[in-house]
């Protein structure tokens, strides 16, 4: 046996059969095709815990030299959620009356969206996730250290943040009111943190909708090279 070098460890993988694995991918693309994103949110509360959990599991994704360049603050004060609406809102209204072009707003019609979003009050939690574009560093230049691929690594960490709320039977939205510098400010984040992606999370509305929609065929979205 190889000896393992300084700072490594042994990985064991799983090693499932070529059997297990069709069977087990092919119920792992069933199970997310049912995730949608959610614009009707319950108002029943989901534990604290329960999220800590779901973002522990995001913070698993990788990251550009494993650097972790994300927050995610997680807001449930009903005063804060309102505040958050009330600028969303005021940025929304402008973009539907005529910061969107016409073919974006034709774009959005089956998704029925317009400048209100009663969600972010309605859903238990909103969670707003940062870019850390840098980390306070005394020891490097200019006091900054920068972070590599954040871009990149924080929409890897968002992606299995959405995925484990669906697996849990939770239901979120990505949401990105734009401008959002507004979710820095009233969270009172550091400099070095830019607002990425607004998630509320929760349980569905008991009369909640969803756009009919369809999905790509692998055609449509795999070139093979074999
Ligand atoms: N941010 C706006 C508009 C919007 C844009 C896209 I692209 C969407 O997929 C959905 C909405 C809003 O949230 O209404």
């Amino acid at each position: 046996m190889a000896e393992v070098p300084e700072g490594f460890t042994t990985y064991h993988g799983a090693n499932p059969s070529t059997a297990e694995l069709v069977q087990q991918s092919h119920a792992l693309w069933q199970r997310y095709e049912k995730r949608r994103s959610l614009r009707f949110f319950s108002e029943r509360p989901v534990d604290r815990a329960v999220m800590e959990n779901l973002i522990m599991a995001g913070s698993t994704a990788p990251s550009g030299a494993h650097k972790q360049p994300w927050t995610f603050a997680v807001v449930g004060n009903p005063v804060l959620k309102k505040a958050i609406r009330e600028a969303a809102e005021k940025e929304e209204y402008e973009n539907y009356h005529g910061r969107m072009p016409e073919d974006w707003l034709d774009d959005l019609r089956p998704f029925g969206t317009d400048w209100e979003k009663p969600f972010l009050e309605i859903a238990p939690w909103l969670v707003v996730v940062f870019r850390r574009i840098y980390e306070q560093d005394e020891q490097a230049p200019g006091g900054k250290r920068n972070n590599y691929y954040v871009t990149e690594s924080v929409g890897l960490a968002a992606g299995f943040f959405l995925t484990a709320v669906h697996q849990a039977g939770l239901v979120a939205l990505t949401h990105t009111p734009s401008p959002m510098n507004f979710l820095a400010k009233l969270l009172e984040r550091p400099s070095n943190e830019k607002p990425f992606l607004l998630i509320p999370v929760g349980y569905p509305a008991e009369d909640a909708v969803v756009p009919v929609l369809e999905r790509k065929k692998s055609e449509d979205v795999i070139a093979w090279y074999e």
